[in-house]
């Protein structure tokens, strides 16, 4: 029986490397996240934070946007810096009700069309998973985060970072579908003009890695 802090243990470093005499100041991060049967987890949250808290996180007042687009959310996950506010414009001829219950922030859009009067803040770090009252298939998922270097993985559960300034990284990778949110990974050191790869799996209690993102919505006759 693995768990899944056993599971999480299971990372390789499988390269740290200097590339020869270093023009760059900056490194460059890459992981790669699996599920513990193999398959790429495709939008985990990858967060870097810096282990010495050498230098601070920007501030994160910035301004992000989810779309309604044929009864999706586009994207359907984004990671933001805490503070970042976001806009869910409705881009379909049909009414949508945004809301969310999740503990790190709870609000709601009642039905509405095109753009809403005002942005949604999120400042509390944690995941927060979006809905539409009316279709039960539009889900999203905003991984709030309070590090300055953050991204998602793509389809191949792979997320690459250049720029990455020297030092050591606590490195986090959260998923939606992980019962603790968000698990420190591994500890990394990042030199100047260096490369650092990791591979890391998740073990889901709900068995294989989530293969879609996002659901797909239902189609046929009775779906608006
Ligand atoms: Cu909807």
């Amino acid at each position: 029986m693995v768990t899944l802090r056993d599971a999480l243990l299971r990372v390789v470093v499988v390269g740290v490397a200097l590339s020869g005499p270093c023009k760059l100041i900056a490194g460059e991060v890459r992981i790669t996240v699996q599920g513990a049967d193999g398959t790429a987890v495709e939008h985990a949250a990858v967060v870097l934070r810096d282990a010495d808290e050498a230098w601070e996180s920007p501030p994160g007042e910035g301004e992000a946007t989810i779309d309604q687009i044929d009864r999706q959310f586009v994207p359907s996950a984004i990671s933001i810096p805490v503070n970042t506010r976001v806009q869910f414009p409705n881009k379909d001829d049909i009414r949508h009700h945004v809301y969310s219950f999740s503990s790190a922030k709870s609000f709601e859009l009642p039905l509405y069309k095109g753009m809403p009067a005002r942005p949604i803040q999120f400042p509390q770090q944690g995941v927060v998973t979006i809905g539409c009252n009316i279709h039960d298939w539009m889900i999203a998922h905003i991984y709030v985060v309070d590090a300055a270097i953050h991204g998602l993985t793509d389809a191949e559960g792979s997320w690459r970072q250049e720029g990455v300034p020297p030092g050591r990284y606590h490195v986090e990778v959260w998923h939606h579908a992980l019962e603790t949110e968000r698990e420190k990974v591994d500890e990394i050191r990042v030199e100047a003009g260096g490369r650092v790869g990791l591979e890391t799996q998740l073990e889901f209690a709900t068995g294989p890695a989530p293969r879609r993102a996002q659901p797909r919505r239902p189609t046929g006759p009775g779906y608006q």
